[in-house]
């Protein structure tokens, strides 16, 4: 199949996933052709005959506030389907790529492709819900060809915010398993970890919704136990109160702030503890590659983590919040070495049966050709 994806091409989930997907779909045959507004981080190295990539050209113009994004990746959209043959548009995140989609759908007529689109999360529970924007993203969501949510959790709430009967398929999140092994060898660039020490990680955007004053509170619980660190990967807006808070606690020769981290695998597996205690999450992305690596996880109910993070077997989850809860769930399994191997056989096995790479691209391809057969 020719398949054209479009993403957010940051250091985000939905930016992740879908990288990593035409990059997988490549591998296994297809002409993939990302149309996006920069090159895409994970893809830097992975340019090969059947994988391209566009560049979403900016205009300025005096009257313009901004380059119309929208349009110009409409008219690329367009024009990338018509020169290459697209069976597929597949865009990540509803905002605004389904709808840039579906004017270069209305460009092409009965000739262009089928589009697809991927609801991550944030496009429906935060973006895609704001008063100004949710009758443009139910039309992006009901007048995509086919649409998929990356768990059971997301798909319930699009139809609950949007009342709508649209049928979403749910395709889980995926990871590489030649990527994310336990045998992955942690990486040299971290402090040297002291005896008996643990490092707690957590790694994310730093939005509110992430919670940090709660990873910070849960760490200082675990810190006031036993010898431990807190590894901050990632950059956000909460970083500077994730500061604050590690200067008042008296903690900032124990919290080490990392930013922007390329390749998380060697990070996860120099970790003892994974923290994804957000408000919700509609997947969590990282507690995959966590769980992956043989890292169990602290995370919270009530939202798609419950279907990534299983309560008591390779991790804990609690009410967001729960903060002491959280504290003694950590230093359970950061005490109990039986404990923690048990989870981390887990998880690593859980992970591997349900979420590996081939199995998932097996599935979206299942879902393209269905989308294409009708
Ligand atoms: O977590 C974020 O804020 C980034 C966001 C994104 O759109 O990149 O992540 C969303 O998509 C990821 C990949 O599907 C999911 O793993 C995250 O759970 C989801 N974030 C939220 O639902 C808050």
């Amino acid at each position: 199949m020719k398949i054209g994806i479009t993403c957010y091409p940051t250091f985000g989930g939905s930016g992740i996933v879908a990288t990593e997907l035409g990059k997988g779909l490549s591998e296994r045959g297809h002409e993939i052709h990302f149309i996006t507004s920069s090159l895409p981080y994970r893809l830097r190295a992975d340019i090969r005959p059947n994988l391209f990539f566009h560049e979403v050209e900016k205009v300025n113009y005096p009257l313009f506030e901004a380059s119309p994004y929208v349009l110009l990746l409409a008219s690329k959209m367009a024009d990338i389907a018509r020169g290459y043959g697209l069976d597929i548009l597949h865009v990540h995140y509803a905002i605004p790529h389904a709808l840039s989609g579906l004017l270069a759908k209305d460009l092409l007529g009965r000739k262009g492709p089928k589009l697809i689109t991927t609801l991550h999360g944030t496009d429906v529970t935060l973006i895609g819900n704001l008063a100004s924007l949710k009758d443009l993203t139910r039309h992006a969501i009901e007048r995509s060809d086919g649409v998929t949510a990356v768990s059971d959790f997301l798909k319930k709430k699009t139809e609950t915010v949007f009342q709508t009967q649209r049928d979403i398929r749910v395709i889980p999140n995926f990871f590489d398993p030649l990527e994310f092994r336990p045998d992955i060898k942690p990486c040299a660039c971290l402090p040297r970890k002291k005896k008996n020490e643990r490092f707690i990680t957590h790694i994310s955007n730093f939005r509110p919704l992430k919670r940090i004053p709660d990873t910070i509170d849960v760490f200082r619980g675990i810190a006031e136990k036993m010898p431990a660190r807190l590894l901050l990967a990632g950059a956000g807006p909460e970083l500077a109160v994730a500061r604050e808070r590690v200067t008042r606690y008296g903690l900032t020769d124990k919290v080490h702030f990392l930013g922007l981290v390329d390749n998380v695998a060697p990070l996860l597996t120099a970790s003892d503890l994974l923290l994804q205690i957000s408000e919700h999450e509609s997947f969590g992305l990282s507690s995959l590659e966590a769980l992956a690596c043989g890292i169990p996880v602290i995370a919270t109910s009530g939202s798609g983590l419950s279907e990534v993070v299983m309560d008591g077997q390779n991790g804990f989850l609690s009410r967001p919040g729960n903060i002491d809860k959280m504290i003694s769930d950590s230093l359970l399994l950061l005490t109990h070495a039986k404990k923690w191997t048990a989870f981390s056989r887990h998880g690593a096995a859980h992970t591997q049966k349900h979420f590996a790479k081939e199995k998932i691209l097996k599935r979206y391809e299942a879902f393209y050709r269905e989308v294409l057969s009708k």
